[in-house]
């Protein structure tokens, strides 16, 4: 059912329908894991829930469905879903890395990937010129987020897909499309292989799960993939299958508010004195405004604010917020506000992705924007 319909109708109806059994609407949680089998081999199309389970299957054919891919894989959380891509990589091959990814990314490749034989280098991607420099006749992954974690610096992908391809069939080109999710930016259309994502984030989009997902369209690299997450087995509940199911029902009403809110925000904070700079794809200040304005239906909900008062400026104001609630990841219905140098990005210390330590990152949740801007200009006092 994926051709004719609009992003929001996928979004509610692909990959399920009424329960063939009970016609129950909603896709159930089927608790179970393993299937009867009618005489050795000869069962329904399920066989032991690491392999597959019914509910992971509605989950993963409508998040294909969404990304405009034709097979789905979900694993157990982001990074899972991330090691799994990367495990395409064999010890001697090099991953290119944009040189802003979530921390634990980061870890993944320089704290356990490399042990085992895998290069791997960042590069200035808003540099098209870098990314070529930057490929080797053995990078097997081109890997990026756009917008990224947590400067929200916005990369061309279709650029660096072009760029990527021209290196040889082997060089593979991952999205991380977490923060902007399909509803905003679809990455296999701009010529990505595979779509990655946390779930946990605005997919669920309610802070009450964690998951990962890979979507893509090559018949070979899901067959490589599915082996793989079948092998390795980071595979998530049916339940937490379930949660994602609902969240995505209301994706697209919840990103226009999302990116509605952040903007606003993002207005306010960047009419504040004691502000120095604001990063938001959607202002027009932001030095890629106009690709993410080409590349994003909108400018999203993540946003990141350094104070002219510096780290301890931005300790007084994470402490001082009552409804954006210090805490790690985004992508819920409730604001969150976090220090990345110190919190979600702390794995980079040290290395050339550091992040500054006074750089304020906010998750704008769906409460009433005036609500939002009142909370922070009484915790930028
Ligand atoms: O947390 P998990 O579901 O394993 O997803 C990892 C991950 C992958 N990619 C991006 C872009 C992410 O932001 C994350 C998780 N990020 C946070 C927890 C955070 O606060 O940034």
């Amino acid at each position: 059912m994926t051709k004719p319909y609009h992003i929001e109708t996928l979004a509610i109806h692909a990959g399920q329908q009424p329960d063939p059994s009970t016609g129950a609407v909603m896709t159930p949680i089927y608790q179970t894991s393993t299937y009867v089998q009618s005489a050795v081999g000869v069962h329904k199309g399920y066989e032991y829930s690491r392999t597959g389970n019914p509910t992971r299957t509605a989950l993963e054919d409508c998040l294909a469905a969404l990304e405009g891919g034709t097979h789905g894989l979900a694993f157990s959380s982001g990074m899972a879903a991330i090691d799994t891509v990367l495990r395409l990589v064999a010890s001697g091959e090099h991953v290119l890395a944009g040189n802003d990814v979530y921390g634990g990314t980061f870890r993944l490749l320089d704290k356990v990937l490399k042990d085992y034989g895998i290069a791997h280098s960042f590069v200035e991607m808003t540099d098209l010129r870098a990314v070529q420099a930057g490929l080797r006749p053995d990078t097997r992954m081109v890997l990026l987020e756009t917008p990224t974690n947590p400067r929200l610096k916005v990369f061309d992908i279709e650029a660096i897909a072009a760029l990527a391809h021209a290196n040889g069939p082997r060089t593979l080109v991952m999205v991380d499309n977490t923060f902007a999710t399909p509803y905003l930016q679809r990455p296999l259309a701009l010529g990505a292989d595979i779509v990655a994502h946390s779930t946990t984030k605005y997919l669920g989009g309610h802070s009450d799960v964690v998951g990962g997902a890979a979507l893509m369209n090559d018949e070979a690299v899901f067959e490589r993939l599915k082996f793989l997450q079948n092998a390795v087995g980071a595979v998530p509940g049916p339940m937490d299958c379930w949660l994602v199911l609902r969240g995505l029902k209301t994706l697209a009403l919840r990103m226009d508010r999302h990116a509605e809110n952040a903007l606003a925000v993002a207005q306010f904070l960047s009419d504040h004195p004691e502000v120095k700079e604001v990063i938001y794809p959607g202002l027009s200040d932001h030095p890629q405004h106009a690709l993410a304005a080409r590349q994003m239906r909108n400018g999203g909900g993540m946003l990141s604010f350094v104070m002219h008062g510096g780290v301890a400026a931005a300790r007084r104001v994470v402490a001082r917020t009552h409804l954006f609630a210090l805490a790690e990841s985004l992508g819920g219905v409730e604001s969150l506000i976090e220090i990345p140098a110190a919190m979600t990005h702390a794995s980079t210390a040290g290395s050339p992705l550091e992040v500054a330590p006074g750089l304020i990152r906010v998750s704008v949740g769906l409460e009433h924007k005036d609500d939002l801007i009142a909370d922070l200009q009484q915790a930028l006092m």
